[in-house]
């Protein structure tokens, strides 16, 4: 039972000497969310330590206690709290122009969203609003959603591209999301969405759309530094999978990782490709088949699974999750963070959504947005757990057990933050809320 606490209580490394640590946190029953035996990977009442932006020491509080009074570490008192890992969006748009709140109004009259979209609406419209719009306005409107994400807890956001669909508003979006790892204590990964939906001046030439997205747009951008990895909307109403395999080898050719947007509407194969492309990621799957899931299994490709787009669609047909998790598949969940399909900026809703929409376990979601969304992003030796040497990015919660993340409805218990071993502000959470604990509406 005991086989994880042990290890990571037993975690030291060199480059981090008994007791040289900058800040010792105490107390808190830690949700390391580690694959071992233990729920969560639950330590009760222990203790983390940090040196610089990395986790130094996990173990015992009293351990910890007559170390920190050793060499006079400050100490944080966080008993009663629990402590996760810092949460992780890995599928965000997060950066657009304009907002889709007609389109909402239109959906709910009957009209369907791939009928908005083949009349011009959709996508589209978000790119006109997304190419009129000014540096500041798309950087002052992805901070307030960044924001939102991360008064829960989160401290690494994926966010793409795929709203500019020209090279000059694409690069604006990318250079925007780096823009925001400076303004905010958050970590971000970019995507560049090169195929996400063809844009009205190349409407009588796709084959050169997907050649300028794939050869000279690509190029540049990853030139410039912006491209983390690249992603490819693989759907009929979007992008085939011959164009999205063209963009994927055009990636391949410069190192670049993938994610692929597969089986939101449909089955065509798209997991299928991905998993032959290695790709980091195959994201929605509410349609997928068995070949499908067994072909992301052996990939080792992370299922990302965006239950706010199924729930905004009204869509029928649920992620094959039980197909998934019988197959292998390691699991994430995330916002998907847009203006037309997923208007979500709570990552703790994604959670709620995906335990009663699609029928996840607490703790399956709660490693969707830990572990296995760090995974999806290609950052397994770098965050997603509380493990020694890991980049010491954390939360911390007013719960009674880890389950109770998942479980509410518009709560947020997150009392503190600390993100590359720096604390952040709360200036949004239950900590300025007196609670009695136990009680939580
Ligand atoms: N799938 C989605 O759910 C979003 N993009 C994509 O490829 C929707 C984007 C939008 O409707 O604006
Ligand atoms: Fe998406």
């Amino acid at each position: 039972m005991q086989r994880q606490s042990r290890q990571s209580a037993g975690q030291q490394v060199q480059n981090f000497p008994d007791g040289d640590w900058d800040r010792v946190w105490i107390g808190a029953d830690i949700a390391t969310m580690t694959a071992g035996a233990e729920p969560y990977g639950s330590i009760k009442g222990a203790a983390l330590a940090v040196k610089g932006d990395r986790i130094a020491w996990i173990g015992e509080a009293g351990a910890a206690r007559d170390r920190a009074a050793a060499r006079g570490v400050p100490v944080q008192e966080v008993g009663g709290l629990w402590m996760t890992p810092g949460l992780i969006d890995c599928h965000t748009h997060l950066i657009f122009g304009g907002d889709r709140v007609a389109e909402f109004e239109q959906r709910l009259c009957g009209v369907s969203y791939e009928e908005i979209a083949r009349a011009g609406g959709g996508i589209q419209s978000t790119v006109r609003a997304t190419r009129g719009a000014t540096h500041e306005s798309l950087r002052a409107s992805a901070a307030v959603r960044a924001r939102r994400l991360m008064s829960e807890g989160v401290t690494t956001i994926e966010v793409k591209s795929g709203y500019g669909l020209e090279l000059a508003t694409e690069k604006r979006l990318l250079e925007v999301a780096r823009g925001l790892a400076d303004e905010l204590p958050v970590s971000i990964k970019t995507t560049y969405l090169g195929l996400h939906a063809l844009p009205p001046e190349f409407r009588a030439d796709r084959a050169r759309f997907v050649s300028e997205v794939s050869g000279p747009w690509l190029d540049t951008l990853a030139a410039a530094g912006l491209v983390d990895a690249v992603d490819a909307f693989c759907e009929t109403i979007a992008f085939s999978l011959a164009e999205t395999e063209q963009f994927l080898r055009a990636a391949e050719s410069l190192g670049l990782p993938a994610h692929v947007h597969a089986g939101q509407l449909s089955d065509m194969g798209g997991a299928e490709l991905a998993a032959r492309h290695g790709a980091l990621s195959a994201d929605h799957l509410e349609y997928v088949s068995r070949e499908g899931a067994l072909a992301l299994a052996a990939a080792g490709t992370v299922a990302v699974l965006l239950p706010g787009a199924y729930y905004t669609l009204r869509q029928k047909q649920p992620p094959p999750v039980a197909l998934l998790r019988e197959a292998g598949v390691p699991i994430a969940v995330a916002t998907d963070c847009n203006p037309g399909t997923s208007p979500c900026t709570s990552i703790l809703l994604a959670l709620n959504m995906a335990c009663t929409l699609f029928g996840l376990t607490p703790e399956e979601a709660l490693s969707g947005a830990t572990r296995q969304a760090a995974r999806a992003l290609g950052l397994r030796d770098e965050a997603g757990t509380l493990e020694v040497g890991k980049r010491a990015d954390f939360a911390l919660w007013q719960i009674e057990r880890p389950a109770e993340l998942c479980y509410g409805l518009g709560a947020n218990p997150c009392v503190g933050v600390v993100h590359g071993g720096k604390m952040r502000r709360q200036n949004f959470s239950d900590a300025e809320t007196p609670m009695v604990r136990g009680v939580r509406v």
